[in-house]
């Protein structure tokens, strides 16, 4: 028996540079407005669920491109199609911290008030979300392992900001946190996308993007400058889906269509290139910039400004490596080889 044992024990040595558990992975958390393919952040999950340099603690789920209940649905479905049920998802908030409903908020792209509970692909999960809060979770996770664990915030930061006001030694304690926000005037393709100058994820929650950025957590900023440098056509998608794994047939269930509808559609990546950057900080090309997020409730409201000094009225704002440039063939190589591994049990 203890003969098998050391004999088990040289084996498991042996492998150990194969399967790459040599190198220690990243502890993060997930956070996000959840939706499957096409939505950036169904494509981002899988990129995260197929990278062993990650450990995934949890995925926490907030209001944002969708309403919570979708976020929340749509994720644990993903995780029962990629057989990675043992992630947690825990239920985060379903409203921004002070943004109040409009006529333009409802009109307009994102579905953050929307009592709709649309039927992912596939159908609902089986598997339900934890309890405990995401919050809560959150705030356990990062002080339980104080220094060590990394944030990839992809929809709104109401999640991260009610973090940081719940436990005072929270946010000196976050390793870094990875933000998919903002679009930056002061470097190139740096128009806004929800309102002329507010990109989407910092417009629906500007007050939890003020308090996050002024934290003093380390930021990876990957704003609209650096989305806009992507661009996934059909041929990309095609070398995807010439695999076959229940991840691949997922996107053919979903980004299929959109490409059979219009054939020369071409989508950004956003969120993608943020969790990309965590594992190959050299698919980017960032500057250290001060940023800081207009919380006015006027014609500027969600407005990310960067500057390469600090200005009246940004006082408070920190220093952050903000991505401006993308190495788009090595992000999309690097992307669709992992996309298209074996899933786990398959
Ligand atoms: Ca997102």
């Amino acid at each position: 028996m203890r003969r098998l044992r050391v004999l088990t024990g040289i084996v498991a040595l042996a492998l150990l540079p194969l399967t790459g558990l040599t190198q220690e992975r990243i502890p993060i958390i997930f956070d996000t407005d959840f939706a499957m393919p096409p939505t950036d952040d169904g494509l981002t999950l899988m990129l995260a669920l197929q990278s062993p340099e990650l450990e995934i603690l949890g995925i926490t789920t907030v209001a944002g491109n969708e309403s919570l209940e979708r976020a929340t649905a749509d994720s644990l479905r993903m995780l029962e199609i990629a057989n990675r049920t043992d992630i947690p998802v825990y239920i985060g908030a379903d409203m921004p911290l002070v943004h109040e409903k409009s006529d333009f908020a409802v009109n307009t792209y994102g579905r953050w008030y929307s009592d709709e509970v649309v039927e992912p692909p596939g159908g609902f999960a089986k598997i339900e979300a934890q309890d405990e809060s995401a919050v809560s979770f959150i705030v356990d996770a990062v002080m339980d392992r104080p220094g060590e664990v990394t944030i990839l915030g992809i929809g709104p930061l109401t999640n991260i900001a009610q973090a940081i006001r719940a436990h005072p030694k929270f946010a000196e304690n976050v390793k870094q946190i990875v933000i998919m926000g903002g679009a930056v005037a002061l470097l190139p393709d740096g128009a806004g996308n929800i309102t002329p100058n507010a990109e989407f994820n910092f417009w629906v929650d500007p007050e939890a993007a003020h308090v996050v950025l002024r934290s003093g957590i380390p930021i990876e900023l990957s704003p609209l400058n650096v989305s806009r440098k992507s661009a996934l056509d059909k041929a990309w998608y095609e070398k995807m889906v010439e695999v076959d794994t229940p991840l691949t047939q997922l996107l053919r269930d979903t980004l299929g269509k959109r490409f059979e509808a219009d054939p020369d559609r071409t989508w950004y990546m956003y969120d993608q290139i943020a969790l990309a950057s965590l594992i190959d900080p050299s698919i980017v090309e960032t500057e250290e910039l001060y940023v800081d997020v207009n919380i006015d409730h006027g014609i500027s409201y969600g407005v990310s400004v960067g500057g390469r000094n600090p200005w009246p009225g940004a006082e408070g704002a920190q220093k952050m490596n903000v991505q401006y440039d993308l190495d788009w063939p090595k992000f999309i190589e690097m992307f669709v080889e992992r996309v298209t591994r074996p899933v786990p049990g398959d």
